[in-house]
């Protein structure tokens, strides 16, 4: 058995709201004692993360003085220091007070707009001083219950406008923050705008700055709407676009369930680590997933070493399945090469148009070749199952 101790390499992450999550939901009261802020950090210590995330008011209340904020940002400082932790991403919780119950940068109300834009400056301001590079946005409550009460395009308009003048501030502040978007379907919404990973891929190209800005997919935000995670990843990575993760797990189709990473569905986990480690992504691994309900702190602990362990052992597995002779000579056989045809079709011009219009291809001799996949699948189960 190998080491899956954490890698520092791995960037492993946790937000404070993660690990310092209460246990509350919706139906009942928290089953842990609130956490002070120097203690989440220490048992990130503990537990050997690599960094932190926050929300500005995972740490500063909404109400704090100056004088306040700067005692925590000394604390909060100190308490990296002393765990050997770096500040990641921040972000800005535009979700939890009740003046952005109708959305924040998609408000109808201009002046719920300007407010969430002023929060935001804010809290980037916070994260730059803690050294954040990467700065997120999760649009929880950008969205409706009902399309009568929302003009959808309007709300488009207005997020756009909301992200071009961040970047500016982040550009004239020298900030240099890369923006991170984390799409959602539901929840706390009925309906949220910019549902997958797909829909900001999209929107990132209509950005004053679409350099300074990639996404931040998360498992069970994909797999809530019954989507296949590693595929709004690929094409994430495949534009060069994937700048940050968040890993989880989550029952497909259920509500919002923030499981141990490669707790609910092990297949899916195992090919998302595979296409991580094949493309070298080198970005920060946050888990944002809470422990049970029934968990204590102690256990806690274990939820978040789980996370971190998980990852390192599906990462071995994953360069298992690389190095696996048999599986590779399959993957060679299913990958039919043909030099000449390749070059054919690689880019269109009259001349080679006409040549594929000429080219006689025999649709059932096509049809005939082998595609052992029971086998290649089964391969990889047991290699994911421990037995290979
Ligand atoms: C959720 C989201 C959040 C965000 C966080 C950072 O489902 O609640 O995943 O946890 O990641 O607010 O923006
Ligand atoms: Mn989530
Ligand atoms: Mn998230």
């Amino acid at each position: 058995m190998g080491n899956y101790d954490p890698d520092p390499k791995m960037k492993f992450t946790f937000g404070l709201w993660t690990v310092g999550n209460p246990g509350r939901d919706p139906f009942g009261e928290p089953t842990r004692d609130k956490l002070p802020l120097a203690k989440i950090l220490d048992m990130l210590g503990e537990v050997k993360a690599y960094g932190v995330n926050l929300h500005d008011n995972d740490a500063f209340p909404i109400d704090a003085s100056e004088k306040e904020k700067a005692e925590i940002m000394k604390e909060f400082k100190k308490g990296m220091k002393d765990n050997g932790l770096v500040c990641a991403m921040a972000t800005t919780n535009l979700f939890t007070d009740p003046v952005f119950k109708d959305g924040a940068f998609t408000s109808n109300n201009a002046q719920v707009r300007a407010y969430a834009i002023q929060k935001t400056m804010r809290s980037m301001d916070i994260g730059a001083e803690l050294g954040a590079k990467i700065y997120d946005f999760w649009g929880g409550r950008e969205g409706i219950e009902s399309d009568a009460t929302k003009n959808p395009v309007d709300a488009v308009k207005r997020f756009r406008e909301a992200i071009n003048f961040l970047c500016e501030y982040s550009i004239e502040q020298g900030y240099n923050y890369k923006f991170v978007f984390e799409a959602k379907p539901n929840e706390p919404r009925g309906h949220m705008y910019f549902a997958v990973t797909g829909s900001y891929l999209a929107f990132i190209q209509t950005l004053d700055h679409p350099e300074m800005c990639g996404v931040n997919p998360e498992v069970a935000h994909e797999h809530m709407a019954g989507l296949n995670f590693v595929h709004q990843v690929a094409a994430a990575i495949e534009v060069g676009k994937l700048f940050h993760i968040d890993l989880n797990d989550q029952e497909f189709g259920r509500y919002d369930q923030d499981f141990r990473f490669g707790s609910a569905n092990l297949k899916h986990a195992f090919f998302l680590v595979k296409l991580l480690e094949d493309y070298k992504y080198n970005g920060p691994r946050h888990f944002d997933a809470h422990a049970y309900r029934q968990s204590n702190y102690d256990d806690v602990k274990e939820f978040a070493k789980g996370c971190m362990r998980t990852y390192m052992i599906l990462k071995e597995k994953a360069a298992h399945w690389n190095n696996d002779a048999e599986i590779q000579g399959m993957v060679k056989l299913i990958n039919v090469k043909d030099a000449g045809l390749e070059k054919l079709t690689k880019k269109f011009s009259k001349a080679s148009a006409q040549k594929l219009l000429a080219t006689p291809l025999s649709r059932s001799q096509l049809a005939s070749a082998p595609l052992p996949y029971e086998k290649l699948d089964q391969l990889t189960m047991e290699i994911i199952m421990g037995v290979r």
